[in-house]
């Protein structure tokens, strides 16, 4: 509680994020049918301890209260996201108990004065997709802009706010090449795959969504790390770039500029081979204009040329300990500064920016009913402060949605990582507000109270 509140324009949404897999749990009810994610944690060795997300935080059964905790604690912006498999449990298939389920909980939403912004893939895709080849067949962009439509003619009234994707990089990088997400596949062509095909579903569902006279924002959100060079060495310098290019700009230059970085795509046809993926046409589809950018940022990374190292020629240089989260990521609010204006500078130019996920995992226990976090306080209010200076300095961001809510999933980590502003108990359920929640109550009771920055 030590950690002054920050001033803010008037308007900024401050929020809470959480998303789908990750906290619902029922995952054999309401007619849903499994997605990648529940076959993958279900596979024998791939996530901690074999956790799976079955019952997660239970909020398909306990959302009336989360949304009341919400309120008692005066957050106005939720960031959720819709599971596929509900809504489409089988190819042809609508799914009227997953409509209705994510009908209630909008309109409760709605109801407690809590606005939601809903992601439409936080990466369960139906399993009976991935059957069809996943994200490595094309004719799943096509899947994915009528599920767009399905939603938003469905529930779109009750959405002012549409996120396509949650971090493609993660989806497709993590899942397809590094093999430690859903669908666990080891292959780097197939990334680079996947990735440009969750590219063109993004764009092919915006595109859907305004055809159907979607009249709330449309976004796509990205991960960025930020990356500085271990030295001022030329090839250390240049080692940061190639990897700069791979973790950022091979996401965010497709949707803003409508072309892939070339310095990259040369490194991945010298190695992976011909992108003939890439159909004509394809790149003005992803850069169909959005309305805003969703930032996800948590860290930064240093890293040095290494000869004979992977395919980027990189070793990654470990922070020290006391900067690192639980995670093992670099605490480094400094980068968020620099990486808002990289991104308002280069690519979005006027384009609002969200902050739609930045927070932070500590081995957080309950004490005597509480749990004094003051390093996520910290944390936040120190991210917080960065975004501040970016606004003072004319940069068009506006709002901040914290990762996350509760305590959860956190996929191959299983319930390992608590990320949480509210504790879950995950034998009882119990939820216990930690102090990191308490603060951030009060940033936005001070933000609608005081007269602030406009
Ligand atoms: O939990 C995840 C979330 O699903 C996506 N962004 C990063 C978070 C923390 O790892």
């Amino acid at each position: 509680m030590t950690r002054p509140f920050l001033d803010f324009p008037r308007d900024f949404v401050f929020g809470v994020a959480t998303a789908a897999y990750q906290i619902e749990g029922a995952h054999d009810e309401g007619g849903r049918t499994p997605s990648i994610w529940d076959t993958f944690s279900h596979t024998p060795g791939k996530t901690w301890k074999g956790h799976t997300g079955d019952v997660a935080c239970d909020h398909y059964h306990r959302y009336p209260k989360d949304i009341a905790l919400m309120k008692e604690l005066g957050i106005r912006a939720y960031r959720l996201s819709i599971a596929w498999p509900r809504m489409v449990p089988e190819r042809g298939v609508k799914n009227q108990q997953g409509i209705d389920f994510y009908k209630h909980l909008l309109t409760a939403l709605h109801e407690a004065e809590i606005t939601p912004a809903v992601t439409l893939y936080h990466w369960d895709l139906p399993q009976w997709l991935d059957d069809l080849g996943g994200w490595l067949n094309r004719d799943v962009t096509e899947h994915f802009a009528e599920y767009a439509e399905l939603v938003h003619r469905e529930l779109g009234d009750l959405i002012p706010r549409v996120i396509t994707h949650n971090e493609p990089w993660c989806s497709s990088f993590l899942g397809y090449a590094l093999g430690v997400h859903a669908p666990g596949h080891t292959d780097w062509r197939e990334a680079f795959t996947a990735a440009h095909h969750i590219l063109l579903s993004h764009g092919r569902a915006v595109q859907a969504y305004r055809a159907a006279g979607g009249s709330g924002e449309v976004g796509i959100t990205l991960n960025f790390t930020w990356i500085d060079p271990a030295s001022t060495q030329p090839e250390d310098v240049a080692a940061a770039e190639r990897v700069a290019g791979f973790s950022n700009r091979w996401f965010i230059q497709p949707v803003f500029s409508g072309t892939y970085p070339t310095d990259v795509a040369a490194l991945v046809e010298s190695r992976f081979g011909a992108m003939d993926f890439v159909k004509a046409g394809d790149l003005d589809v992803i850069s169909t204009p959005v309305d805003f950018l969703g930032v996800n940022y948590y860290t930064r990374n240093v890293v040095a040329h290494q000869p004979n190292g992977d395919w980027l020629q990189v070793r990654h240089v470990a922070p020290p300990k006391e900067a690192q989260t639980e995670m093992g990521w670099e605490i480094h609010p400094e980068s968020l500064y620099r990486l808002l204006h990289w991104i308002e500078r280069n690519y979005t130019k006027g384009t609002p920016l969200y902050i739609t996920e930045n927070g932070a995992a500590f081995d957080d226990a309950v004490e005597d009913g509480a749990v004094h976090d003051v390093r996520r306080i910290d944390y936040v209010a120190d991210h917080l402060a960065a975004a501040q200076r970016f606004i003072a300095e004319g940069g068009r961001l506006k709002g901040y949605y914290l990762w996350s809510l509760l305590d959860n999933y956190e996929w191959a980590f299983g319930y390992s990582k608590r990320f949480g502003i509210v504790h879950v108990d995950y034998e009882t359920q119990a939820r216990t507000v930690k102090d990191s929640a308490r603060w951030y109550s009060g940033q936005i009771a001070h933000q609608h109270a005081a007269p602030t920055a406009e």
